[in-house]
């Protein structure tokens, strides 16, 4: 398809320079050089208003699980919106697509994971859980219990909710985050923060941090944990195998609800429906978004279990978006599942794929550069180090190697991002093994161009 009304490239910066505020963006410096405009996509690969084309290693913004182009969702958006544009679910009313997604997302959902809460986005239906969660404890009579405890260097959205459950220290200093009643524990984080422990005996230091502080605070103030599978944002942070069971066991034995935040993990990227069936974690809330349509239309909420749904449903929750099941979102979520389903993608993810990318992203591990190439699923990173024997970090600010080396994927046309000084990926679910070795040439090349970049400025140096 070729865009004959399209602007030149220069005059749609200096447009959107003028005009468009960028999220988690220092806009003046981004004005001034000027946003690379994507203009269209098929299957793994974007193109830019000049033609260029590149390998998308993030699937978007880790939510392009089926690839780009599936005529099959557009086709579903149009008919939808012939028949039923918008109605909303507030006032005892309900629409075919919502209930067939509800429907479909309990039959998909592991255990007593039946009842579905919808909103647009992730953020917003962690917002949604702050407020279920406390609402479940009130109605069990036990309104004191209110502490949601999360982590450090966690993601769980950009909302004053969602950003205060996250333990971004960059966002908590923005805009009065986080709100009250939210502490933070450490993330098994091995190699950046595992010292000398094995990663088998840090992974139980940090679960074991939870029941430190569920006792600290006293277990009848404390209403849920929440954490990401494996977290993405926090730069594709794989726990030690020790970490999840032992969490598992502490929140049992506390009694306090499990909320798995699966944005990122959910609908396939691990090789499973879901992340915590790859991990054996038996969550009373799932928060979903992203790979629910693939990213085609924006769509998220919170997949409830039997125990907390029936309590809520006793009184009126008085909580609620615009656009909580919104009927075009559905019927593409739902032709999306059908899709990942019917095509077989995610056994196609655990049986080849993900085996394919661990081996050739793992053979990255032999770079000068890389203190470990580690992957989950189609969820990679690479951690950058001046000296791999001691998992040594960078004298410079942490994420300036980081940034050049995304500086230089860039300009190889690949989308690999980096967050402080750990690169990572998450390709479409649909990447082959011809376009993992095509990943894989240009991270080296990106590699090698970094480590030569830094020999030339100095930059090789270890943290004092
Ligand atoms: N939970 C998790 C685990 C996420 O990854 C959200 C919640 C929030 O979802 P919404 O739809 O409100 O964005 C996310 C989102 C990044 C990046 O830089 C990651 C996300 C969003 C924006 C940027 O990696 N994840």
């Amino acid at each position: 398809m070729t865009l004959t009304n399209m602007p030149p490239t220069a005059e749609l910066q200096a447009l959107d320079a003028a005009h468009h505020m960028h999220p988690f963006t220092a806009n003046g410096p981004l004005g001034k050089k000027g946003a690379r405009i994507i203009t269209r996509a098929q299957g793994v690969r974007l193109t830019d208003s000049d033609g260029v084309e590149l390998i998308d290693g993030m699937a978007g913004l880790w939510c392009v699980n089926i690839g780009y182009g599936r005529r099959e969702l557009a086709d579903a958006a149009a008919r939808q919106m012939s028949e039923l544009p918008y109605y909303n679910t507030f006032f005892q009313t309900s629409h075919v697509p919502v209930i067939r997604l509800a429907a479909k997302l309990a039959e998909l959902a592991p255990g007593d994971l039946n009842h579905v809460f919808f909103a647009s986005s992730g953020s917003e239906a962690n917002d949604t859980n702050i407020r279920m969660v406390r609402q479940y404890w009130a109605l069990k009579g036990q309104p004191e219990r209110r502490v949601i405890i999360a982590r450090r260097n966690g993601y769980h959205g950009s909302t004053m909710g969602g950003g205060s459950l996250g333990g971004m220290a960059a966002m908590h200093a923005q805009g009065g985050l986080p709100i009250p009643d939210i502490t933070h524990i450490d993330q098994p984080y091995w190699w950046g923060e595992g010292g000398e422990m094995s990663p088998e005996a840090f992974g139980l230091a940090r679960a074991r941090q939870l029941e430190e502080t569920i006792l600290a605070l006293g277990p009848e103030r404390v209403a849920a944990f929440i954490a990401e599978p494996v977290q993405g944002a926090g730069g594709v942070i794989i726990p030690p195998e020790s970490y999840w069971p032992e969490v598992q066991r502490i929140v049992d034995r506390y009694g306090i609800l499990l909320i798995a935040d699966e944005v990122i993990t959910g609908f396939g990227r691990l090789g499973q429906w879901f992340g915590v069936q790859s991990y054996g974690i038996r969550p009373h809330i799932l928060t979903i978004a992203k790979g629910l349509s693939s990213g085609y239309q924006p769509i998220g909420g919170s997949i409830v279990c039997d125990e907390v749904a029936q309590t809520i449903a006793q009184d009126e929750f008085n909580h609620g978006y615009t656009y909580s099941g919104h009927p075009v979102a559905a019927a593409v979520a739902l032709e999306n599942l059908r899709i990942l389903e019917e095509e077989g993608i995610i056994e196609r993810v655990r049986e080849q794929t993900a085996p394919c990318l661990a081996q050739a992203w793992g053979s990255l591990s032999d770079h000068p550069l890389v203190g470990e190439a580690v992957s989950r699923g189609m969820m990679a990173s690479l951690a950058l180090t001046p000296d791999k024997a001691t998992r040594a970090k960078f004298r410079s600010e942490p994420g300036t190697v980081g940034f050049i080396c995304r500086e230089f994927s860039f300009a190889n046309n690949l989308v690999m991002r980096h967050v402080g000084d750990r690169m990572i990926i998450a390709p479409p679910l649909v990447i082959t093994p011809a376009d993992i070795a095509e990943l894989i040439v240009r991270a080296r090349k990106t590699l090698d161009q970094t480590l030569d970049h830094l020999q030339a400025e100095g930059m090789l140096r270890v943290a004092a």
